[in-house]
């Protein structure tokens, strides 16, 4: 019996970057605990942390390539005879169709490994398809939207100061169950009952009274799709009682004040009360204690994104940041300095170009481009819409679509249709099961680790880097060289291309782009040379030491002897806490005027569509609707094969007002027809108040028993669960951002009776 030193790895599973301490033991997980040590967790986990056990043991975890054969069968085959098909199929449909005939689908793991976000972009380039998806347009879309307007990058989102904020006003975030999101902050529980242990103020807008609700000083049911009215009235209560007072240090790099007042003119208090539910008194004390609090931050997430308003309110929350004086303080609402990654983390006196979103726009439905990403809501059109530039292939990467984005039901039909699907994938599950080719990725455990995108949305500055923890199952290959592998293909290199030759064309495109950017500490320097001053790494790794010696905290190649590297973090495996969060206006600003704009033309623009919903709503805003729910237990729709997750009471059900439950004639533990305009499913039903009246609640990414997934857990009738998605109308998307509306679908209830004996 050999057990090792403990080994300390950084979860990826979600936001929160906790540490974890891993005793290993002949080769084989023994147990996995909070490391007590880390400098950010110090200690904090839960369930699904120590769940990537069961995970690393799980059977249906794919270790080897499938191959759809004959008969039309996924059976298992070599990376040879994987990479021949996909070559010879992938070059068929782009030679046919052309680029954009191949589309792709990034999904939400692809933001938690280094090998994705770094090698991804690779493979994009050289597909040069014009359709690339991602989860993040079912997700934070509208929050990249409105702060790449305001401030000029798409990932210079300020994130409250939790830790040192005296009011934290929380918007459609349950980060008791999520743990964070667009807030990397592990240990979200312990830090709000910190900020109430010192006298501070948490309130929670919530058409539930969620986890996070039940914790905090105050809660206000608020009917879905209504907090751009809510904030707008705060503005009005703000600029209407001269309670507005901007920091003098953002007011001298600001733009578009003056425009506010007159767009708010209209959301008094008493015009959107009805409509969200919320009295008008209420929400003049809500706007007056925001501004009274010494330091106060508003947090807006998931809730405030997926709906109709997603960018106006994303931008409202930020308008009473720095209407409140509390944008870019400490306490407040602040930008971290990330280690390695960010682009925005040296002093240009803050200009930058900004951000140009529609650059081109969708084929069938003309939606604008974002980011380089097109709504992933037009994924089924372009496939089953016939004509020039029809999609005929598709390839996802860490994404489950098939249950992720709305209307499921078609875009299941859409992928059953396609000439060629390839799937980056751990399981065959309801979206690789259309695949031809499945590629494995390792288990978490069998890769390093660093959270390049996360770090940069952190409550403190503070890097961390994990090696593997085991070595890789036999043959299985870093995801990196997949990618990598793909782009070759891609790149007409054939089935086999050089894999380490293309790596080192990544490392000398960063290492180039480094060396031309000005205020970078290696401006000027031979990319040659930077290159080679990393041998012998390469992969992740490589790139990874070369980001942070480039960072600000960088050694530089040698410019600060004591500055950060790659082997600096190796030596500290509980991470390197860089400090609390520090004003970086204007630096961090990127803007084409160098200022923060507070009145960005399109969202302006977007207003008057907002004003009109406000008048609907008197009329036709009183039907039930659907939201979403998250679960500690579960992450969005991919760790329900994990038994120790799953046990327990079945977590998918529908939750139902008792007022409603009555109307419709639906009892607890029964089970109910739920219909919209896309789509309708059966749910188990639970009848709580912690709903509000005329909103019913069933969290996604369930629905696994569909033929051909291998999911012996998930699939199995009593955690299958109902897919919600079904019920969420593709055509429904926020025109600014493209992001899919997820919340506040109206939808019809029935009761289901017990089945009737079927005649013989
Ligand atoms: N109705 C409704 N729909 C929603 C949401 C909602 O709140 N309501 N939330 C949305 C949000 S926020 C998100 S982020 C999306 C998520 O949407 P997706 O990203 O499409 O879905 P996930 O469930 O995260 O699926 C992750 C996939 O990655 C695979 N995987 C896991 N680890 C790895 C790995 O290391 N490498 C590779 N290659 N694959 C891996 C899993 O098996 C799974 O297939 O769902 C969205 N959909
Ligand atoms: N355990 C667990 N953790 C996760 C995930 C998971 O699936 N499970 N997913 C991860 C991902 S991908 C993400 S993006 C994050 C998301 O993290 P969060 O944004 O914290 O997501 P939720 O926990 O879904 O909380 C969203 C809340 O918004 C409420 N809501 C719905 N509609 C509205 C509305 O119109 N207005 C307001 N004010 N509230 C509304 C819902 O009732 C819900 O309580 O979580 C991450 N962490
Ligand atoms: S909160 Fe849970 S899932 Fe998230 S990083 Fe920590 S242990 Fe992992
Ligand atoms: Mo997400």
């Amino acid at each position: 019996m050999t057990a090792g030193a403990p080994a300390y790895r950084t979860c990826p599973l979600c936001e929160a970057t906790c540490g974890l301490k891993i005793t290993v033991r002949d080769g084989k997980v023994e147990g996995i605990r909070g490391d007590a040590e880390d400098v950010f967790s110090h200690g904090f986990l839960c369930p699904k942390g120590p769940a990537l056990k069961a995970l690393h043991e799980d059977p249906d975890r794919l270790r080897t390539p499938l191959v759809r054969g004959a008969s039309g069968e996924l059976r298992p085959a070599t990376w040879d005879e994987a990479f021949a098909v996909i070559d010879r199929r992938l070059g068929e449909v782009r030679a046919a169709g052309g680029n954009d005939a191949v589309a792709a689908y990034l999904g939400n793991p692809s933001a938690h490994n280094l090998d994705a976000p770094l090698y991804g972009r690779a493979l994009l380039k050289a597909l040069g398809t014009r359709n690339v998806f991602s989860a993040s347009t079912v997700d934070q879309m509208p929050k990249q939207v409105s702060a790449g307007l305001m401030f000029g990058t798409m990932l210079g989102v300020p994130v409250p100061d939790v830790d040192r904020t005296d009011h934290l006003l929380i918007l459609g975030a349950n980060p008791l169950a999520s743990n964070g999101s667009l807030l990397t902050a592990p240990n979200m529980r312990g830090r709000l009952r910190a900020l109430r242990a010192r006298g501070g103020k948490l309130v929670v807008i919530d058409p539930r009274r969620s986890r996070t609700a039940t914790e905090a000083d105050e809660h206000h049911f608020i009917r879905p799709g209504t907090d751009a009215f809510l904030l707008f009235a705060m503005v009005h209560v703000l600029c209407a009682e001269g309670l507005a007072a901007v920091d003098a240090q953002v007011a001298a790099h600001l733009a578009g004040l003056e425009r506010i007042e007159p767009l708010a003119a209209d959301f008094e208090p008493e015009a959107v009360a009805e409509a969200c539910g919320i009295p008008a008194g209420e929400i003049r004390r809500l706007a007056r204690e925001l501004a009274g609090a010494p330091r106060a931050a508003v947090y807006g997430r998931i809730g405030t994104c997926t709906q109709e308003f997603g960018t106006l309110a994303s931008w409202l929350v930020d308008v009473l940041n720095v209407l409140t004086g509390n944008l870019d303080r400490p306490g407040g609402a602040m930008f971290t300095r990330a280690a390695a990654g960010a682009a925005n983390t040296r002093g240009q006196g803050g200009q930058g170009r900004g951000v140009r979103l529609g650059r081109w726009h969708s084929r069938v439905r003309g939606l604008p481009e974002a980011y380089g990403e097109l709504p992933v809501a037009c994924l089924a059109e372009e496939i089953d819409t016939p004509g020039e530039g029809q999609v005929r292939a598709l390839i996802t990467i860490a994404g489950n679509p098939a249950i992720s984005t709305p209307n499921s039901g078609r875009l299941a039909r859409a992928l059953g249709s396609l000439d060629f699907m390839v799937s980056v994938d751990v399981y065959v599950n309801e979206t690789t099961r259309h695949a031809d080719v499945v590629l494995p990725a390792p288990s978490p455990l069998q890769r390093p680790h660093y959270d390049v995108a996360l770090y940069q949305l952190a409550i403190r500055n503070v890097a961390n880097y994990s090696p593997p923890v085991l070595p890789p199952d036999d043959g299985i290959l870093p995801e990196w060289r997949t990618l990598l592998r793909l782009a070759g293909c891609a790149l007409g290199q054939g089935p086999d291309a050089d894999v380490d030759a293309l790596d080192d064309l990544v490392a000398g495109e960063l290492a180039r782009r480094e060396a031309a950017s000005p205020g970078s500490p290696v401006e000027g320097r031979d990319p040659a040379e930077l290159v080679a001053a990393l041998t012998p790494r390469r992969g992740p790794e490589r790139l990874l030491d070369l980001m942070l010696r480039c960072g600000p905290y960088g050694d530089g190649f040698g410019v600060d002897p004591d500055g950060l590297t790659l082997a600096r973090l190796e030596a500290a495996p509980h991470g390197i806490d860089l400090g609390p969060l520090e004003p970086r206006i204007p630096d961090v600003l990127r803007t084409a005027s160098g200022r923060v704009e507070l009145a960005p033309e399109p969202i302006v623009t977007d207003v008057e569509r907002l004003r009109a919903g406000l008048e609907a709503r008197g009329a036709n805003g009183t039907g039930l609707v659907l939201v979403g729910r998250r679960q500690l237990r579960s992450n969005n729709s991919w760790m329900h094969n994990l038994e120790p997750l799953v046990r327990g009471k079945p977590r998918c059900t529908m939750h139902v007002h008792p007022d409603d439950a009555a109307r419709h004639e639906l009892s607890d533990g029964g089970r109910a027809r739920v219909s919209s305009a896309a789509g309708s499913v059966e749910v188990a039903v639970e009848v709580t108040d912690a709903v509000m009246p005329g909103v019913v609640s069933i969290p996604h990414g369930w629905g696994h028993d569909v033929d051909g997934v291998r999911l012996g857990v998930a699939a199995s009738p009593e955690h299958a669960g109902t897919n919600s998605n079904v019920l969420a109308d593709e055509t429904r998307v926020e025109p600014l951002s493209g992001n899919a509306i997820l919340s506040g679908i109206p939808v019809e209830l029935s009761p289901v009776r017990a089945a009737e004996p079927t005649p013989a």
